[in-house]
């Protein structure tokens, strides 16, 4: 909006026309969402706590999560909206990937909402039955998969890390690879979701590292100079990343250990989905596999584990999946085991940064 109201009076005020510069929305807009999230904060907590939209801790976890019981959750709500109201103000609203990531954002946000709202508020222990969870995703994967591939432009070749001369043409196949890439990175993060601050750290390292790829794959010269996938009108995606880190931030000044808030599915499924459709719009999609590599490894140890624990009538290779909670059992420290999984999630971001020049 402030890119429509003040960039047409750079004539008259030259100074507006830094609005026209990515770099600079991406960072006023990555401030405002951390502004929005950090100054929100206390009232939100405030008003899930009297709601009494309070945590419920299963009797079979860890010990210590005990403690945690009535923490208010669905602090999602806040990232959203201060993610919709950054984006609203910094991006050009006339680029319709900034339209189909928010849908995918609010529309993800909105299952999980359903799913906290009869947990928390309705108080059934279930929420939504898996099978309705699945087929949502799946409907609104499927369609943010679709709009993505009717953009102007848009190829469906895959981009294979470290591989340039290898770019396969998946066609209508785009869709499906798509909405798979977005199911499966909203659920990772969720799984994740399961200590102070273990999700939403990695999750703003993830958002970091996009928003570069996102700058790059958007702008002709860099992108043709490093030979990735140039995708016109992507570095908008630089502008949404800065939102989702900022948010992120402001959320972990109070997520962080002893949290006073989780986001609830609300927040692990909207900002999971929103980081799926940022890989797939910027044609980095299995890059997201590196740069979000510990939400992969939290659903491996959950694959595994079920698959072993299936197989073998209940023996176990981890104490608890996922695997934040086998360490947990091992005794580690809660603060210990977040900051070690945020130290990895760094170190594969900066891997996933190599790929720009290793190809
Ligand atoms: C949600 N949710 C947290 C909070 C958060 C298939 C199976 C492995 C699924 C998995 C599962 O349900 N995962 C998804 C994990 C929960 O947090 C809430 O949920 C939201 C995210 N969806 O925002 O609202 C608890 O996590 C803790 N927490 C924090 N700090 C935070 O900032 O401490 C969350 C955020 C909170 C709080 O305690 O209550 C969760 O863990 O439930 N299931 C599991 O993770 C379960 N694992 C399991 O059953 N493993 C089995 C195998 C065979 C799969 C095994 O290894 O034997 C464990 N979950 C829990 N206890 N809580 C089991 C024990």
């Amino acid at each position: 909006m402030l890119y429509h109201l003040l960039y047409p009076l750079h004539n008259t005020i030259s100074a507006f026309n830094v609005f026209r510069y990515i770099t600079f929305r991406t960072i006023y807009a990555s401030f405002t969402a951390f502004l929005i999230c950090f100054f929100m904060g206390p009232w939100v907590i405030r008003r899930l706590s009297r709601l009494q939209v309070g945590q419920y801790i299963r009797e079979d976890g860890p010990q210590t999560h005990h403690t945690k019981a009535g923490t208010p959750t669905m602090g999602g709500m806040l990232i959203i909206f201060s993610i919709v109201v950054s984006t609203l103000l910094w991006t050009n609203l006339t680029n319709h990937y900034v339209w189909i990531v928010l849908l995918a954002t609010v529309g993800y946000g909105g299952i999980g909402f359903a799913d906290d709202y009869l947990m928390q508020i309705k108080k059934q222990s279930k929420g939504l039955s898996v099978r309705n969870k699945f087929m949502l995703q799946t409907i609104l994967a499927l369609a943010t998969g679709t709009l993505v591939y009717m953009s102007p432009d848009f190829s469906a070749r895959v981009t294979i890390p470290f591989l340039k001369k290898v770019s396969p043409d998946l066609g209508y196949g785009y869709i499906l690879f798509a909405a798979l890439v977005i199911i499966a990175t909203s659920n990772a993060v969720n799984l994740t979701d399961g200590l102070d601050g273990l999700a939403i750290g990695p999750f703003i390292i993830a958002s970091t590292a996009y928003m570069v790829f996102a700058y790059v794959a958007g702008h002709i010269k860099i992108a043709d100079y490093l030979q990735i996938n140039y995708v016109v009108g992507s570095g908008e995606m630089a502008v949404f990343c800065g939102t989702l880190a900022g948010a992120g931030l402001g959320f972990l000044w109070f997520n962080t250990y002893p949290a006073q808030i989780f986001m609830g599915d609300v927040g692990s499924l909207s900002l999971g989905a929103a980081l799926g459709t940022v890989a797939v719009i910027t044609k980095q999609e299995i890059l997201l596999a590196l740069v979000g590599g510990l939400f992969v490894i939290e659903t491996l140890s959950v694959i595994f584990q079920v698959g072993f624990f299936k197989v073998t009538n209940g023996r176990r290779i981890f104490r608890m999946a996922p695997l934040h909670h086998h360490f947990e059992l091992k005794g580690w420290p809660e603060p210990k085991v977040i900051v070690r999984f945020w130290i990895i999630a760094i170190a594969l971001a900066l891997l996933s940064m190599s790929t720009l020049k290793l190809r």
